[in-house]
């Protein structure tokens, strides 16, 4: 029963940075139920800033059957975008009378200056290509702004986007004749408010905008292009942001007592035998059923319900254990996303606290989990608890059941609830613990 831990993983904690979660909720709701369901929960509906993160983003939600909300709408205000990039380089022709209404920018290629035009008019256009040397290229074809901006995108990088002056002549320079450049103005406004300009839509939408259609979802049979539909239609959706309630962590130092150790050993005790016929909550959740969290870089597969929640009322040594015999270990937490699904078991025990595999040393006094992981930097200790807090020999991690989930030491003799981790897919499994 003797292992090793590596504590210098747990120690080398780089805090502040969290990636960009994604939160898939397969329930279907409409569009404003689904808003308010993710800023009660998260932060808002999604946001997808670029290509990149919707494509990581699809493969992440490669499993799921359904359409999903995104938090875009057609809102009342028609704005300007760059197609690529947002830019505050503006050179329009004087004199334009820009009314609130769907139009697209075209380039004069005697001058450079920019006029407005129906998006649906077919023009020639200049491609920007960020890996050929010569950056721009003009496409002679005459294409509605949207099939060039297809176009562009399939073959180069995207419509031009000149950035400034120098730019805007070097396109002028390349076109001669006017074309369309990536300036588009619409009415699509995130939930959020952010002023991201990008957009993902199906090539097959039709041109004129269906009345009613208001809101966006990802297609899952189109690689995720997006739809307009009518905001009625219930539909699962993806919110974005740390669970709501998720207190600040203050960053675990590396106590002076362990300058010269990197590793250490621990047993928990072999002798004890774990109670019979206990009883085990599995896939019981009821609220809400089947929220399928996962986050961009597709762990999907590994994540859906290895987490057992045990109701039964053992001492930490034998929640260990219990939890080596029957499954693999009792939970470590490495991360916010298991952090949410840990704390999502957590409210069906009986118990105020759940046990965690974290222990106090006395020897070496400090924390550690007693299944490391390099990534492991995640904390959610409560005020008075954890590396700054206080602590006794025999103390041991425990997650409150309900609240914030924030870890708490408590004595190892308490009798508390605990979650054991199985491996679903043994394969990925180092990639969550
Ligand atoms: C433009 O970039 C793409 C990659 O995005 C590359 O495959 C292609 O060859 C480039 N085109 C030209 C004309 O350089
Ligand atoms: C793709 O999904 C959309 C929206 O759910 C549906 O209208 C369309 O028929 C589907 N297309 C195919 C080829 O299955
Ligand atoms: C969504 O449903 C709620 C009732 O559950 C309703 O009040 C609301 O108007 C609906 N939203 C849309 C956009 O249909
Ligand atoms: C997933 O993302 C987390 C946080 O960004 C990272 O620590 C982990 O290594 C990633 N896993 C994979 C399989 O890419
Ligand atoms: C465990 O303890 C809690 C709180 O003391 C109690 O409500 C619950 O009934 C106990 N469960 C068992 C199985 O003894
Ligand atoms: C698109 C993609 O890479 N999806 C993968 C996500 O992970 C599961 C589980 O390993 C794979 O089966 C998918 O192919």
């Amino acid at each position: 029963m003797f292992f090793f831990l590596i504590i210098f993983g747990l120690l080398t904690c780089t805090l502040g940075q969290k990636s960009h979660q994604y939160h898939i909720i397969s329930i279907g709701k409409n569009w404003t139920e689904a808003q308010s369901y993710c800023r009660a929960t998260y932060t808002d509906l999604a946001t997808v800033n670029n290509a990149d993160e919707m494509n990581s983003l699809f493969k992440s939600i490669s499993d799921v059957s359904q359409d999903m909300y995104i938090g875009l709408y057609r809102g009342q205000v028609f704005r300007w975008h760059w197609s690529l990039t947002d830019t505050s380089y503006k050179n329009w022709k004087s004199g334009i009378s820009d009314g609130n209404q769907e139009a697209c920018a075209v380039m004069d290629g005697t001058n450079g200056k920019w006029f407005i035009d129906k998006c649906d008019s077919k023009r020639p256009f200049v491609c920007f290509n960020a890996t050929a040397s010569k950056k721009f290229i003009l496409i002679t074809d005459n294409k509605p702004w949207t099939d060039a901006q297809e176009y562009c995108r399939t073959f180069h990088t995207d419509l031009a986007n000149p950035k400034d002056s120098s730019e805007n002549q070097d396109v002028k320079n390349t076109a001669k004749i006017n074309v369309w450049i990536g300036l588009f103005k619409d009415s699509w406004t995130w939930s959020d408010q952010s002023s991201i300009s990008f957009r993902f839509w199906s090539s097959s939408l039709s041109s004129s905008p269906s009345s009613g259609q208001d809101c966006a979802s990802v297609m899952v049979n189109q690689t995720g292009r997006w739809n307009e539909v009518q905001c009625s239609v219930p539909l699962y959706f993806i919110c974005h942001g740390d669970l709501k309630s998720q207190p600040t962590t203050k960053p675990m130092t590396r106590p002076a007592a362990t300058q010269n150790h990197n590793t250490t050993s621990f047993a928990p005790s072999s002798s004890l035998t774990p109670p019979q016929n206990i009883t085990e909550k599995k896939n019981t959740d009821t609220q809400p059923t089947q929220i399928l969290h996962t986050t961009t870089n597709n762990t999907t597969g590994a994540v859906k319900d290895n987490l057992i929640l045990v109701n039964e009322n053992m001492t930490w040594l034998e929640a260990v254990s219990y939890c080596r015999k029957h499954h693999v270990d009792l939970v470590s937490i490495h991360s916010q996303e298991l952090q949410d699904r840990t704390a999502q078991k957590a409210t069906q025990a009986s118990t105020s606290h759940i046990w965690l595999g974290l222990r106090y040393t006395c020897k070496f006094n400090f924390w550690f989990w007693i299944k490391n992981t390099e990534t492991g930097c995640y904390q959610n200790w409560a005020p008075g608890h954890g590396p700054y807090g206080y602590k006794e020999c025999e103390l041991s991690g425990a997650m409150e059941s309900t609240g914030g989930h924030q870890w708490v030491g408590r004595p190892g003799s308490d009798r508390l609830n605990f979650i054991c981790y199985n491996c679903v897919n043994c394969q990925l499994c180092n990639d969550v613990f």
